[in-house]
């Protein structure tokens, strides 16, 4: 479709008024077909960039520039109108100073590329809880990723009509041109000081230039349906989160629906596929990153999945750790940063087998296992990904994609935490539960590029990267949501941790299917059952309470699983009191402040 396709002056004018400033060699409208995806992506493979696999039918592997391989925190920005609307735990710029520096690099960088117009939904078209966004991309990666991620194309346009609402986010690998010229084969982007990945939440836009990686490029996943959705979630009294969404099925046939908030990198995709090692129970997905949840007319949370597919970290993706990802991802898949095999596979790191032969890593060199060596370059970049598309996967519920969205039952929070936090407690009341999702903490992995791996930072709600204004009033936010309904109908708030470490240093959990012990455990709560003992730090599951059969973990480590960790915790609060809290100055609601001193005071008595 060409421009003249687009009904909305608005759209039309803005997209001219960037062609104008990008300079474009052409302009194409996306119709979100088959045959425009196919098209694209022959463009990708044909000029070296993308790489077919012959072992995978329809999906191509692309390697990106070592530069351009995850999320830049710090090259990410709120730009609102004043600093404190960004708060303590964002990076700031002038609105106007930013727009004037991305205006000049923005002016001619689409030269001798094609600028495509993407009208996306975010959530089911035309749901009541979905928004429209368009993206302008110079970039074919791009496109095909966001074909995969959200819905894409002309009813988008139908929906949006002459007048619709929708969230314009403009995006260039920052990479022109010169005539004649082509990428030759190397991914496009711009240098890390060049990067910028803008939000300006009051006019609700996105601006990104330089990368052309995930949450950097495909604008509708994390500056849209978190940042920018957060803060219109804040405006008009709902949840913009930084959660998976999981149904679950008891043996007697009864269903709970639950959510989950993890920092980057803790499994969530894993969690929101699992297949239960206890009999009779079922997890199916509904999403795996991000939950937008409002409330009913019955005074209960509803949340939908805005995406339409999953962009999983490979490594560590396995028949044991994920077997409903592999299996979303034998077909129509994109492959990025992962490794090549000698017959036209990928390959990574915990894939559950050796490298079968020598392999082409992630930089494009030749790479040949060597066991022995601990200190061997892997061969899949840590932060390598498949964008899958979510019908393609064996474990989706059936209301995955229902506009009404899915009841809440249960909230979890947790992140990966060696001491301290116990397996599983579950918080007394809202409040409490906002309290515990204001301390999440989690070692750092290799999501983000630029933070060091190995500490531990608080990552509230999961959503430090990804809240589009001040922290503390997302705090109040959590809170006033909660004085919305009756505890009864709100969602019941836990706190799990599967990453627990023994003293030798190895994880005392086994994790993976063996969490549908926990959330059986959770399911009975949510029933009413009389499974739990009040500690100091909230519900705990009562001895036997936890389905521990066929499990090999010794009494003494499961004690030391579900035991209030009275020191442990009296740390974690001065930290909190001291380090964290602080940050949010006044914008900290009472509310926390008492929650801490409540458990402080019953940690001490
Ligand atoms: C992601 C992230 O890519 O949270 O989902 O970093
Ligand atoms: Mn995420």
């Amino acid at each position: 479709m060409t421009i003249n396709d687009i009904k909305h002056p608005k759209v039309k004018a803005w997209v001219e008024e960037v062609a104008k400033m990008c300079q474009p060699d052409d302009v194409y409208v996306c119709d979100g077909s088959q045959t425009e995806y196919d098209r694209l992506m022959k463009k990708m493979v044909d000029s070296g960039l993308g790489i077919p696999l012959k072992k995978r039918p329809n999906s191509v592997l692309f390697r990106s520039q070592p530069s351009d391989v995850a999320r830049v925190e710090n090259r990410t920005y709120i730009a609102s109108k004043t600093k404190e609307a960004a708060g303590p735990t964002n990076n700031w710029i002038d609105p106007a100073e930013l727009k004037k520096t991305m205006t000049g690099l923005y002016a001619g960088c689409m030269k001798g590329r094609t600028m495509y117009v993407i009208p996306f939904s975010m959530g089911p078209v035309g749901s009541d809880i979905a928004k429209i966004g368009i993206e302008l991309t110079d970039s074919e990666y791009v496109v095909c990723n966001m074909d995969i991620m959200t819905r894409v194309g002309t009813k988008v346009l139908d929906v949006l009509g002459t007048n619709g609402e929708y969230v314009p986010c403009l995006h260039s690998v920052g990479k022109p041109l010169a005539k004649g010229e082509s990428d030759n084969g190397q991914w496009p982007c711009a240098d890390i000081d060049n990067k910028y990945i803008s939000h300006f939440p009051e006019e609700r836009t996105i601006w990104s230039y330089g990368s052309g990686y995930g949450g950097n490029a495909l604008l509708g996943k994390k500056c849209f349906a978190l940042r920018i959705a957060s803060v219109i979630a804040k405006e008009e009294g709902w949840l913009a989160e930084h959660m998976l969404i999981l149904k679950l099925t008891s043996p007697e046939g009864k269903v709970k629906y639950v959510t989950g908030a993890f920092p980057s990198a803790c499994g969530k995709t894993n969690l929101a596929m699992l297949i239960p090692t206890i009999p009779g129970w079922k997890v199916e997905t509904v999403g795996d990153d991000i939950a937008w949840m409002k409330f009913g007319k019955d005074g209960r949370l509803y949340a939908i999945n805005p995406e339409a597919g999953f962009f999983g970290v490979a490594p560590g993706t396995n028949e044991q750790s994920n077997k409903s990802a592999m299996d979303s991802i034998r077909k129509d898949t994109i492959f990025t940063n992962c490794a090549l095999t000698e017959d036209g596979d990928i390959w990574w790191e915990q894939i559950g087998y050796d490298a079968p032969g020598p392999l082409v890593d992630w930089k494009g060199n030749k790479w040949v296992q060597d066991k022995a060596n601990k200190a061997q370059e892997p061969a899949a970049h840590p932060n390598a990904r498949f964008t899958a598309i979510a019908k393609n996967c064996p474990a989706i519920a059936k209301e995955w994609d229902d506009p009404a969205g899915v009841p809440i039952d249960a909230i979890l929070f947790g992140g990966r935490r060696p001491s301290t936090i116990p397996l599983v407690h579950q918080a007394t009341s809202w409040n409490h539960g906002v309290f515990l999702g204001s301390i999440v903490g989690s070692e750092i992995t290799a999501a983000a590029l630029d933070l060091k791996a190995g500490t531990i930072r608080r990552d509230p709600f999961a959503m430090l990267p990804f809240c589009g204004y001040n922290m503390g009033e997302y705090f109040q936010h959590w809170i006033n949501v909660g004085k919305k309904s009756t505890e009864d109908k709100l969602p019941k708030i836990f706190f799990v941790n599967w990453f627990r470490k023994t003293p030798e240093g190895k994880f005392a959990w086994p994790g993976y299917g063996d969490n549908s012990r926990v959330l059986a455990w959770i399911f009975d709560r949510c029933e009413g059952k009389d499974n739990a003992v009040k500690t100091q730090i909230g519900w705990m599951p009562k001895a036997d309470a936890l389905n521990l059969t066929g499990l090999d973990v010794s009494a003494e480590i499961m004690k030391d699983l579900l035991s209030v960790d009275v020191e442990g915790w009296k740390k974690e609060i001065a930290d909190v009191r001291a380090n964290h809290y602080p940050k949010f100055g006044d914008k900290l609601p009472k509310e926390l402040m008492a929650e801490m001193e409540g458990l402080e005071s019953r940690l001490n008595a």
